[in-house]
C-alpha cells in the first residue's frame, strides 16, 4: 500500500508520461536492450534498431499498462490481472528481467523529467514498479 505522498508522486509523473507513452517506452526498452543484452532474446521477432516502429509500439503498450496501474493504486492486482496471466502462461519471461526494465524506465523518467524526478518521486516510482513487477510474476508456477 502507498502513502498519500507516494500516491501523489506516482500520479503526477504518470500524467506527464501519458502523452508520450510510445517515446518513453521505446527509450526505456532501448536502454534495457543496450545495458542488458540478454533481455533481447524475448524479442527476436522485433526490429530492435534505435527508434524502430516495434520499439515505439511495444514501448507504448508497456507504458500504457503502467499508466493503467497508476490509476488503480489500491487495486493493481486486478488492473493487471489479464497481463499477469499473459506473462505467466504465455510469455514466461524470467522474473529477474523485470527489475532490469524497471530500472531502465526509471533512468528514462529521470532523463526526461529531471525536475519532477526528485528523491521522493524516485522512491515512490521504485516501489510502484516493483509492485507492478510482483503482480506480473505472481501467477508463475
Ligand atoms: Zn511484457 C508483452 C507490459 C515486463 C516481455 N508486456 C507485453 C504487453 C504489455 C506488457 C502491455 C502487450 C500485451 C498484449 O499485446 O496484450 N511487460 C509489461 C509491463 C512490464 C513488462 C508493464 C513491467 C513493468 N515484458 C516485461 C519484461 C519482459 C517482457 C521484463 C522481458 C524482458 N512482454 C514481453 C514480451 C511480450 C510482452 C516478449 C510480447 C511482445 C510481442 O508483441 O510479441
Amino acid at each position: 500500500t502507498f502513502s498519500e505522498a507516494e500516491k501523489a508522486a506516482i500520479a503526477s509523473l504518470a500524467s506527464k508520461i501519458a502523452g508520450h507513452a510510445d517515446a518513453i517506452g521505446a527509450e526505456a526498452l532501448e536502454r534495457m536492450f543496450l545495458s542488458y543484452p540478454q533481455t533481447k532474446t524475448y524479442f527476436s521477432h522485433f526490429d530492435l534498431s534505435s527508434g524502430s516502429k516495434d520499439l515505439h509500439s511495444h514501448g507504448g503498450k508497456v507504458v500504457k499498462a503502467i499508466g493503467n496501474a497508476a490509476q488503480h493504486l489500491d487495486n493493481i492486482d486486478q488492473a493487471l490481472s489479464t497481463l499477469s496471466d499473459l506473462h505467466a502462461q504465455k510469455l514466461k519471461v524470467d522474473p529477474g528481467n523485470f527489475r532490469l526494465l524497471s530500472h531502465s524506465i526509471q533512468v528514462t523518467l529521470a532523463a526526461h523529467f529531471p525536475n519532477e524526478f526528485n528523491a521522493v518521486t524516485h522512491a515512490a516510482w521504485d516501489k510502484f514498479l516493483s509492485i507492478v513487477s510482483c503482480v506480473l510474476v505472481s501467477k508463475y508456477r
